[in-house]
């Protein structure tokens, strides 16, 4: 008989999600604690913000970034800009650990000089979501967004090129990284309201880093 477990430990294998997008079940686990800290460090120089939309609306999602460009919004609307506009000064650096497995990832997905000048991290409470929308205020679209789960679990939802096509979930759980690149690489996406719980590591938060090649 199968069992509903099994379902979720099928999840939990490598999955081909279409052409170019893969998902590497579990692979930062063996990394989380190093990941978390420098999450921590980038924070205390970038703290995570509510930033607001361009119609004047917190996001639920909190949000710093570290690399040569940040993605930032507010009343002016959204881009990638060099400087955090708290501080004023440029993001801190991409940590090596966090570029290793970036590259790692890229690099198992079949993108072999994968080199990302910025990296979103994202923060979510119980309740905090993420709309369906496309990433494409990248110049480099070849490139694919290489993405990061820590923390609590969170249902993923990915569809087409228009934002009415038929969508798929995808549980993301602690430690899995996906590659988006190929033809997904302008999929709409988006996260469904997080559930609450705790996890060990980050408590009652969800982290998620992408990195994006963004020129
Ligand atoms: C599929 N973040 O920051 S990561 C985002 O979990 C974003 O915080 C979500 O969507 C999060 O823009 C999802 C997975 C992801 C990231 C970028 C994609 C999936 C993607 C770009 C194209 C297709
Ligand atoms: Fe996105």
């Amino acid at each position: 008989m199968i069992m509903k477990e099994d379902l979720f430990e099928n999840q939990r294998k490598d999955m081909i999600l279409g052409q170019g997008a893969i998902l590497f079940a579990g692979l930062a686990k063996k990394i989380d604690k190093s990941l978390l800290s420098s999450v921590q460090e980038i924070t205390q120089l970038a703290p995570f913000r509510h930033m607001k939309t361009s119609g004047g609306f917190d996001l639920s999602v909190a949000m710093t970034n570290c690399g040569l460009l940040g993605w930032v919004t507010d009343e002016a609307g959204y881009r990638y800009q060099s400087f955090d506009p708290l501080s004023g000064l440029v993001w801190p650096k991409i940590p090596p650990l966090f570029l290793e497995l970036a590259l790692e990832a890229a690099e198992r997905a079949g993108y072999s000089s994968f080199v990302p000048s910025a990296c979103l991290i994202n923060r979510y409470v119980p309740g905090a979501k993420m709309s369906l929308h496309q990433d494409k205020d990248e110049d480099d679209l070849d490139s694919p967004i290489v993405s990061v789960s820590l923390g609590l679990p969170a249902t993923f939802q990915f569809g087409g090129f228009n934002r009415t096509d038929p969508l798929q979930k995808l549980l993301l759980i602690h430690g899995d990284v996906v590659v988006w690149g190929g033809k997904l690489r302008l999929a709409y996406h988006g996260i469904l309201p997080l559930k609450s719980g705790h996890h060990h590591l980050t408590g009652s938060t969800r982290i998620n880093l992408t990195f994006r090649k963004v020129f």
